[in-house]
C-alpha cells in the first residue's frame, strides 16, 4: 500500500497526545504504534515551522532552480526577474484547490514545463520530472504529459500574483479544463504549491562534507548498513516497514576528516529551503553520531534499488529506532545535499 500525500495532513491531534505522555517512560524499544504516533507528531510541528517560514520569503527573493539530467548536468537558477520574463503562457483553467467554487475557471500566466525541458534539455530515456517545494512536499509528473500538454508553473491569477495560502508565488497548474482526461491523473494533490526546484530525472549523488564533494563511489567504500524502518518521509515511500541501505553518518564525516564537534552538533542540509534554514537548521546531536545509526541511504528496498528522485533521492537521511526520542522524532530529510557541524 502507498501513502496517499493526504495521509500527511490534517493529523489528528488525539492521536499523538499519547506519546507526550510516553515521552519520559518509554522502554528503549517503542512500538510500531508509537513510532508513528512521533513521526505523525514531528510531521505536524514541521507543518507549523513550514507555515512560517514560507510567509517571510518575498516573491522578488523567490529563485526556481532546475536540475538533474539536463543537458549540462549542472544547475541552472532563475531568479524573479528571469521567472516573469518567461512567464507569458495562459491556461484558462479551473483551480483543484479551489473548493468554495469547482467550477470557477482563472486565467493563470505562467511557465510552460515544456519550455524550460527544451531548453534546459532532458535525456532520452528521462521518464520523470520531479518538482520540489518549499516545504519539502514533492510530486513527480511524467516528462511525455509534460511535453503533451501546457502544464505550467504559474505565477499569476487573473492577473495577480498568487497569495500563498493559494500556492504562490509559484504554483504548479494542470489544463484541467481543456485537456479534461488530466483531471483523474493529476488531481488536486498534483498541484505543488510555492515550487522551488525542478528535478529532471534523478540527480547524481553529490554530497558536500566539510571541504569535500564525495560521490555515489565514495560512500560505497564506506560500511554498509541495512535499516528496516517506518519511514517518515513525506511523499511517495510504502506505509509499513522500509528497507534503507546505505552508510552512518559518522562513517562518512570520519572519511571527509570532519571531526565530532565535542560539545556541538552535526547540521545536516537537504535541497528543500526548510531544509537549508540557517535560522532554524537540522540537527543532529553528536552522540546519535556516535551511538546510534544515522544513516544516508543510498539504496531502497530487498533489491537495493538507487532512490529516484520521485522518493526524495538520491540521499536520504534514514533514523534507527535506535536512536534518542529527539533525534527519532526529527524530520527524515530528502534530497540531503550536505553535512556540516557547528561547535
Ligand atoms: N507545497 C505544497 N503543495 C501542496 C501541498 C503541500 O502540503 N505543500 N499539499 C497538496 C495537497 S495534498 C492538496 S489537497 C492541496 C491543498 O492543500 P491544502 O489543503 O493544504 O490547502 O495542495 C497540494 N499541494
Ligand atoms: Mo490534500
Amino acid at each position: 500500500m502507498w501513502l496517499h500525500p493526504d495521509l500527511w495532513k490534517n493529523l489528528p491531534l488525539a492521536s499523538y497526545v499519547t506519546a507526550i505522555v510516553c515521552l519520559g517512560g518509554c522502554t528503549n524499544q517503542p512500538t510500531d504504534h508509537q513510532l508513528e504516533v512521533w513521526r505523525k507528531e514531528a510531521i505536524a510541528r514541521n507543518a507549523e515551522i513550514v507555515a512560517d517560514n514560507a510567509k517571510k520569503t518575498r516573491q522578488s527573493e523567490w529563485n526556481l532552480v532546475i536540475q538533474g539530467e539536463t543537458a549540462t548536468s549542472k544547475p541552472v537558477q532563475l531568479n524573479w526577474q528571469q521567472i516573469f520574463a518567461l512567464a507569458n503562457t495562459h491556461v484558462k483553467t479551473t483551480d483543484a484547490n479551489y473548493a468554495i467554487q469547482p467550477s470557477q475557471v482563472f486565467d493563470f500566466r505562467g511557465i510552460p514545463i515544456s519550455r524550460l525541458l527544451n531548453e534546459f534539455g532532458y535525456p532520452a530515456d528521462a521518464s520523470e520530472v520531479t518538482f520540489l517545494s518549499y516545504d519539502a512536499y514533492q510530486v513527480t509528473v511524467s516528462l511525455k504529459d509534460l511535453l503533451t500538454y501546457p502544464i505550467i508553473l504559474a505565477i499569476a491569477k487573473n492577473g495577480k500574483p498568487i497569495n500563498r495560502d493559494q500556492g504562490g508565488p509559484i504554483y504548479l497548474v494542470f489544463p484541467h479544463t481543456q485537456y479534461p482526461q488530466l483531471q483523474q491523473k493529476y488531481e488536486e494533490t498534483f498541484w505543488a504549491f510555492y515550487v522551488s526546484h525542478i528535478v529532471v530525472g534523478t540527480e547524481q549523488v553529490q554530497l558536500r562534507v566539510g571541504k569535500r564533494t564525495l560521490r555515489l563511489a565514495d560512500l560505497d567504500q564506506l560500511t554498509q548498513v541495512t535499516l528496516t524502518e517506518t519511514v517518515g518521509y513525506r511523499a511517495g515511500w510504502p506505509s509499513g516497514k522500509v528497507k534503507l541501505h546505505g552508510v552512518r553518518i559518522r562513517d562518512i564525516l570520519a572519511f571527509a576528516d570532519v571531526q565530532l564537534p565535542p560539545q556541538g552538533e552535526i547540521v545536516l542540509q537537504g535541497k528543500a529551503p526548510i531544509f537549508r534554514n540557517p535560522t532554524n537548521p537540522i540537527t543532529l546531536t553528536v552522540a546519535d553520531v556516535r551511538d546510534c545509526d544515522l544513516l544516508l541511504a543510498t539504496r531502497w528496498g530487498d533489491d537495493k534499488q538507487p532512490i529516484p528522485a520521485k522518493l526524495g533521492g538520491p540521499l536520504t537521511l534514514a533514523i534507527s529506532s535506535g536512536c534518542n526520542a529527539k533525534t527519532r522524532n526529527m524530520r527524515w530529510v530528502t534530497f540531503v545535499e550536505a553535512l556540516t557541524t557547528k561547535p
